[in-house]
């Protein structure tokens, strides 16, 4: 993998070169993307869907290449089930209150994890106050794994959705994705996937996972902020009312009616970041030249070289230890407050997340108030996490 490709990972800290552990929260970016985006401002910029002028057909070209550039990516059938969204979390909003529109009524369920991201948990209990729908979690074993059993006992005939994570932020968990929409269908229910953190990892199809719904960040995969992507299958989405409303989203306005415009223009209000989208594509362009199973190669290379690399060191508690993990390691130091850790971390240069991780359920499963988390994308190497376990030995020397 090339490390140049990236600017930032040659800047320092404190003097000291960068050791960038914090992808789960947002990966850096490839020159590419960046250049994407000053191009595009440069000799491109118009709004998109609006104008019969020059840039605007180009902008709009670009921006319909790029969902078209996405359908490809994630395997879906076709550009009417790629919806563009601000992110992951705008993503399971538009689910919550979409969905919950059309498919929820009070006293029906959804069902998520104890792993999830607030953004899985939250619009679903702001929809529970709005509808009186119930929501229940499956809960983990002590290694991070679902409990797939009592996951079973759980479904009724008022299920409607499973909501779960691809891969937890915190645990690294790789969840049976494929397993768990069998069971989902098998009840009459539909599965919603948060792929936050499974799209920058490794290849996702989703057809072969046979999932409804589908959710994903441009910023954590190698794309700029403020961009984001809900897939679901056209039958569901057309059944399902707008989001929002406004320009763009509708066929006709008059004041006793409108109408709404075709998928997926309907779940999309207002002007898009067409800018956005487009370096999002040059962002999966990117991924898809190295390939997606070499970068899962790589870094379950490096998962797995974390782990034993953090298991030597005294007193430190590992949480989520299922083998199906990938690139996330949380943990903790008897004695070390993880926010103490996390900040003289940084004074040696090295970045990591510490925290409640937008996991608070799961912190509570686990009876801590925050752990530590190193985090690792494809440019990372096994030397940075020599420097990890070296500076967290450093700083432990301090407290004991
Ligand atoms: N997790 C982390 O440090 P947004 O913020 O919309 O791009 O993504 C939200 C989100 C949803 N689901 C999962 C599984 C996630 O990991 C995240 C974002 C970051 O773990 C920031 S809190």
């Amino acid at each position: 993998m090339n490390r140049s490709d990236f600017p930032i990972l040659s800047r320092t800290v404190y003097g000291k070169p960068l050791v960038y552990l914090d992808n789960a929260a947002t990966t850096q970016k490839p020159q590419c993307v960046i250049d994407a985006i000053a191009e595009e401002y440069c000799s491109v910029n118009a709004n998109v869907h609006r104008g019969v002028h020059f840039l605007s057909t180009q902008a709009t070209e670009l921006h319909e290449a790029a969902r078209e550039r996405v359908r490809t990516f994630i395997n879906a059938t076709s550009t009417t089930e790629i919806i563009f969204t601000r992110g992951t979390t705008e993503s399971l909003n538009l689910m919550a209150s979409s969905y919950g529109d059309a498919f929820l009524k009070e006293g029906d369920e959804v069902i998520v994890t104890e792993m999830e991201h607030h953004s899985n948990i939250v619009p679903w209990q702001m929809l529970r106050e709005r509808k009186g729908i119930i929501l229940k979690a499956v809960p983990i074993a002590d290694d991070g794994s679902l409990d797939l059993e009592k996951l079973e006992t759980l479904f009724t005939p008022r299920t409607r959705l499973l909501s779960v994570c691809h891969v937890s932020n915190v645990l690294g968990t790789m969840n049976p994705i494929r397993q768990l929409a069998d069971i989902a269908h098998a009840h009459n229910a539909h599965l919603l996937v948060d792929a936050a953190q499974s799209v920058p990892h490794f290849p996702v199809d989703v057809q072969a996972l046979g999932c409804d719904f589908l959710a994903f960040s441009g910023h954590k995969v190698y794309g700029p902020t403020g961009i984001g992507v809900l897939y679901g299958r056209e039958a569901l989405l057309d059944m399902m009312p707008p989001y929002q409303g406004g320009g763009e989203m509708i066929a006709r306005v008059t004041f006793e009616r409108t109408t709404y415009e075709r998928l997926p223009f309907k779940f999309e209000a207002g002007t898009p970041d067409y800018v956005g989208t487009h370096a999002l594509a040059v962002a999966l362009d990117y991924l898809s030249a190295i390939g997606m199973e070499h970068i899962h190669e790589h870094e379950q290379d490096l998962t797995a070289y974390a782990m034993q690399r953090l298991a030597e060191i005294p007193d430190l508690q590992l949480y989520g230890t299922t083998p199906t993990k990938d690139a996330v390691c949380a943990f903790n130091i008897n004695g070390i407050h993880h926010l103490d850790l996390g900040t003289l971390l940084d004074r040696l240069g090295i970045a990591i997340r510490t925290g409640h991780h937008c996991a608070q359920p799961l912190m509570a499963r686990y009876g801590v108030e925050g752990m530590c988390r190193a985090s690792f994308a494809l440019y990372n190497t096994r030397e940075e996490i020599d420097a990890l376990v070296a500076a967290i030995l450093r700083v432990r020397k301090m407290f004991v």
